[in-house]
């Protein structure tokens, strides 16, 4: 009988925190990074709804990262050293490409491009 109390307590606090975990987890961050010889490495990153891609440059000239493809729009020119990232809440195939590297011919594209792509 005397540890019913704390034991209620800790039964509510579990049910508490387990109503509460969608709210509060932390997005997970997944890196893609420029490369010297415009590439981005990887140029394939799979994630599940609601985590987040950074973009980074480390490379010392600068890249221009755009979005192609009808599903979603970006542009972030990215200078040495700066990244930039987004997070995805839908579930797709999400294509990128650096538009100076990279040249884009009937919705083909050719150089420095890649491809997220995101499942529940
Ligand atoms: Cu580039």
């Amino acid at each position: 009988v005397k540890h019913r109390v704390p034991k209620l307590l800790f039964v509510a606090s579990v049910a508490l925190l387990v109503a509460l975990a969608p709210a509060v987890s932390i997005a997970a961050r997944f890196k893609i990074k420029a490369t010297a010889d415009d590439t981005w490495s990887p140029d394939f990153q799979h994630i599940t709804r609601n985590n987040v891609i950074v973009w980074r440059n480390p490379d010392d000239r600068f890249h221009d990262l755009t979005s192609y493809g009808r599903n979603w729009s970006m542009e972030h020119g990215l200078p040495p050293g700066r990244s930039t990232s987004r997070r995805f809440k839908k579930v797709g195939v999400y294509k990128f490409r650096c538009r100076i590297h990279s040249a884009l011919k009937s919705g083909q594209c050719d150089g420095m491009c890649g491809v997220v792509h995101v499942t529940r």
